[in-house]
């Protein structure tokens, strides 16, 4: 059984609720993005009962995130009695339709406008999200009319701003949302921000990145492609394992080439983030790793409490 918030008057952590009809993705979601699992590892799970509290850091912040079930009765109980509870200091609530199942859009509206009428109530400030969720399964040439049905149907009559998105766990699309929604709260993000942007001007950087180790892009600057940010996020993924491995401060470096140019990422981890530092090729490598190390242990600083 859950437990109830207590309500204390100070604000030291970021609460995010998930919600959705059963089966609409959230639990998955949660462990993808947010838990360090890999697709494959999550195919099948429990009906989550009720609702699961999970806290975990992200950057620097105490991320609360509510799972709620979704099956009728629970979302009829949330939406109603149980409102406050769930509702009240909410700073996201990530509303998740399932668009290979178009057919249960009715009944996932009446429990977004219940949802959406509480949050104003509990959570004015609160900041709401639609995920148009598993659009692996669309064929492409299908997504445009998946897209004028969600806006007409979904986003008819909704009082406030909600930003859509649509997303699957078997790509990018997912930790893109994610990295978008999570950098509007991030509270040292102005620091951060200012370091890594130093870095550029200063050590002539083409782009730096921080991930969290789920690979949510959380901080970015510089000039980035999409061959750049591409080849980061296939590092990326191979990184996660070899950190598993070999756990603490390696580095982890690795040369590309987009035309003639040739560029080196490295990747050091900070605290639960990984640093990706993308340079052209003209300087020593000795010399570029100091500078690199330099700035992960100003960022390491930055982002533990
Ligand atoms: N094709 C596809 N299936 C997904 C995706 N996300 C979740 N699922 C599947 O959807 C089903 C329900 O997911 P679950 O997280 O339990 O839904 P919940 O009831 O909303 O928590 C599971 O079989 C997941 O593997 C996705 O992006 N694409
Ligand atoms: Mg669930």
């Amino acid at each position: 059984m859950a437990q109830i918030e207590s309500s204390s008057s100070k604000k030291t952590q970021t609460k995010l609720v998930m919600m959705g009809l059963s089966q609409a993705g959230k639990s998955t979601i949660y462990s993808v993005a947010l838990g360090g699992k890999k697709p494959t590892e999550v195919a099948e799970y429990d009906a989550t009962l009720e609702y699961v509290r999970n806290v975990r850091q992200l950057a620097s912040e105490n991320l609360v995130v509510f799972d709620v079930g979704g099956q009728e009765n629970f979302l009829d109980k949330f939406t109603g009695e149980m409102a406050e509870v769930v509702f009240s200091e909410v700073d996201v609530l990530i509303y998740v339709i399932d668009a290979s199942k178009l057919e249960r859009l009715p009944r996932s509206k009446f429990y977004f406008d219940k949802a959406v009428q509480q949050l104003q109530k509990f959570s004015p400030n609160g900041k709401i999200y639609v995920f148009v969720h598993k659009i692996d399964m669309i064929p492409p040439e299908n997504l445009p009319q998946v897209n004028e049905l969600v806006d007409s149907y979904f986003f008819s009559n909704v009082p406030i701003k909600v930003k859509k998105f649509f997303t699957s766990i078997y790509d990018d699309s997912l930790f893109t949302a994610l990295g978008e929604i999570f950098s509007t709260f991030i509270k040292k993000r102005g620091l951060v921000q200012q370091l890594i942007e130093q870095f550029i001007t200063h050590e002539q950087a083409v782009r730096v990145a921080i991930y969290s180790t789920e690979g949510i892009p959380l901080y970015d600057a510089g000039r980035s492609n999409a061959e750049i940010k591409k080849f980061d996020k296939q590092l990326l993924l191979s990184a996660q394992e070899l950190f598993k491995k070999l756990e603490g401060s390696s580095m982890f470096t690795a040369t590309f080439m987009i035309g003639s140019q040739h560029f080196i990422i490295f990747l050091p981890i900070i605290t639960s983030s990984f640093l990706s530092v993308t340079v052209q090729k003209n300087r020593s490598l000795q010399q570029t790793l100091e500078v690199v190390y330099r700035l992960r242990n100003q960022l390491q600083s930055q982002l533990k409490d």
